[in-house]
């Protein structure tokens, strides 16, 4: 089954009471047992739900994983896989990450024994200086948020694979549509599904995927002991958002590729990051592992004025001033106080998230609005 079927009828069938062709929406916290453990597959919520069975199915069917696993947002999800770890052990990732990532390790799991570096991936043999007997996970985001440059997946799962260390790409940029870590070497998918999977900014949920099973046991085991589940509701409603993810995301790819090149030409911009450009440093690599480029687009204004850039996300009409991405309609936010102030200045600045950066997320209206919107905001 290729991609675009599988967006629809991947791992699904109509349900099994009455063939309803969209999973009910299982509201029940517990199932009848007709004697202790007398029961039809469902015992409690948190560890099983009809309605969540059908997207973590659906989860498995687009990224080519055998095991999908959802949760209540997409730190929730990264919260399970660093919990695979223990006191002493070292992770290694890339040092443009979404700021709740980065604050996720580094105020919560470094406080519990777990040591991170934060390495520029641009050469992925840089990780090699990095490893010893203590690594066990390589935490790769790509593209990434907000600079969007791009790892290698291949060459990094190669590095893994030789010194056995698990490899875990945060794929909630790119989606399944653009690229398929797994196929490309890594154990562990992550998504935050709040953002181009659910599709419509109507929900928070995570998301991990993978192919070996005994990983799937685990990472099972974690879910369920520690509950951070996603309802049923929320469920149905990131299916629905699955089935239409390759028609919204090759108009986001469309209208992505049009505003970046707009903005490139505008005498009041500056930079320009976008993997789609030539002049890329990661163009080649975006090329080999991605369909396409998608609708992340970050930019900074002429002279790197912060209030130049402030004024100019206050003036957009069209882009809403807001946190996320990914939706069907465009955002816009300011990196440095917003997504990313959780990351100290200095910290974030060395990769280039400075005061005057603009994030836009690229939705699916008309490109001609879009490019308008922005053309009043800058004059
Ligand atoms: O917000 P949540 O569903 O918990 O997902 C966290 C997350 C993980 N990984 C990446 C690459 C992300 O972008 C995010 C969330 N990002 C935003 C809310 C944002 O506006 O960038």
């Amino acid at each position: 089954m290729k991609f675009n079927t599988k967006t629809i009828h991947g791992k699904q069938q109509p349900d099994l009471a009455y063939g309803a062709v969209m999973p009910p929406i299982y509201q029940t916290s517990t199932y009848a047992q007709s004697t202790p453990g007398g029961h039809k597959g469902y015992e409690y919520s948190r560890s099983k739900n009809p309605t969540r069975d059908a997207l973590e199915n659906a989860f498995a069917s687009i990224e080519n994983g055998d095991f999908g696993l959802a949760f209540g947002s997409g730190l929730a999800a990264i919260d399970a896989v660093l919990k695979l770890l223990k006191s002493g052990d070292e992770v290694i990732c890339n040092n443009d990450l979404y700021g709740g990532t980065y604050r996720l390790f580094t105020s919560v799991f470094k406080n519990f024994g777990i040591t991170f570096h934060f390495v520029n991936m641009d050469n992925p043999d840089a990780i090699e200086a990095y490893i010893n007997d203590d690594t066990k996970l390589i935490w790769v985001e790509t593209p990434t948020n907000p600079m969007l440059n791009i790892i290698d997946i291949e060459a990094t799962a190669t590095i893994a694979k030789k010194h056995n260390i698990l490899l875990a790409v945060d794929n909630t940029f790119a989606t399944p549509y653009l690229q398929q870590p797994l196929d490309l070497g890594a154990d562990i998918v992550m998504h935050s599904v709040t953002k181009y999977i659910g599709g419509h900014s109507d929900l928070v949920m995570g998301a991990l995927i993978v192919k070996e099973k005994s990983l799937a046991e685990r990472l099972y085991f974690i879910q369920n002991a520690s509950g951070a589940i996603c309802g049923p509701q929320d469920a149905f409603l990131a299916l629905r958002g699955i089935k239409t993810l390759h028609v919204r995301m090759q108009r986001h790819c469309e209208n992505g590729k049009a505003i970046a090149l707009y903005l490139a030409s505008h005498p009041k911009v500056e930079n320009v990051y976008w993997p789609g450009f030539e002049s890329h440093p990661n163009h080649d690599i975006a090329k080999k592992q991605m369909k396409d480029f998608g609708g992340m687009i970050s930019f900074t204004t002429k002279g790197n004025d912060y209030n130049t850039s402030i004024k100019l996300i206050e003036n957009l009409k069209i882009f809403t001033l807001a946190e996320s991405l990914g939706g069907v309609e465009s955002l816009a936010g300011h990196p440095a106080s917003m997504t990313h102030a959780s990351i100290p200045k200095e910290e974030r600045e060395k990769t280039g998230v400075v005061d005057s950066l603009i994030r836009l997320s690229v939705g699916i209206e008309d490109e001609e609005d879009l490019i308008n919107d922005l053309k009043q905001a800058l004059g």
